[in-house]
């Protein structure tokens, strides 16, 4: 009885002994595969989440800039003289970009800005010549290949295609506000 219980021991331990080495080769191999796998699928994760939320903030510059443009409407229509707001910067983070007349005459809530935190702005221009009858308003957008550059209006200093309203004041060849730019969503009355 003695000898048995001795024997049953041994295996007992003998056992434990084989069963914790194959635990600890299981994990140690499947562990850092597992940890593997999570890692890319939490990158992947990650990834589509950022790319999302980059998509989120396109089509709520687009929409803002539409917005815009109705607001601008209803200002043109509501002056003595019909015409659109002069601008008074073109690019200000922290300023309404000449538009908190939209504002003010309870065409708009609220001017909206750039979901992304300063200095991304929404840009605006109008013509100097009175009454105002052309402006340019676009928004800097994050994916280049956004479907919504496929159908603005391009225009730049130079460009007189009938998108373009000639007297506007549009940003030089080749800057952050020429409608030809890469990812600037423009438009135009
Ligand atoms: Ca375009
Ligand atoms: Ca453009």
């Amino acid at each position: 009885m003695k000898v048995l219980h001795s024997n049953l021991g041994n295996r007992q331990r003998g056992q434990g002994h084989n069963d914790q080495n194959d635990f600890l080769g299981f994990t140690l191999i499947e562990l850092l595969v597992v940890i593997a796998i999570i890692g890319v699928l939490a990158s992947m994760a990650l990834a589509s989440l950022n790319n999302a939320r980059l998509k989120a903030r396109d089509a709520r510059r687009v929409s803002d800039v539409r917005q815009l443009q109705v607001a601008l409407e209803l200002f043109y229509n509501s002056q003595p003289t019909p015409e659109y707001p002069a601008a008074s910067a073109l690019c200000d983070a922290n300023a309404a970009y000449g538009l908190e007349v939209l504002v003010a005459g309870g065409f708009l809530p609220q001017v909206p800005r750039d979901p992304n935190a300063a200095p991304n702005c929404y840009r605006y221009t109008a013509n100097i010549s009175s009454p105002r009858s052309a402006y340019h308003l676009g928004a800097t957008m994050e994916e280049a290949t956004n479907p919504a550059l496929t159908v603005d209006k391009d225009c730049d200093s130079t460009d007189n295609n009938p998108v373009c309203a000639t007297g506007v004041s549009f940003g030089p060849a080749g800057s952050a506000f020429d409608g030809t730019a890469a990812a600037i969503y423009d438009t135009v009355p």
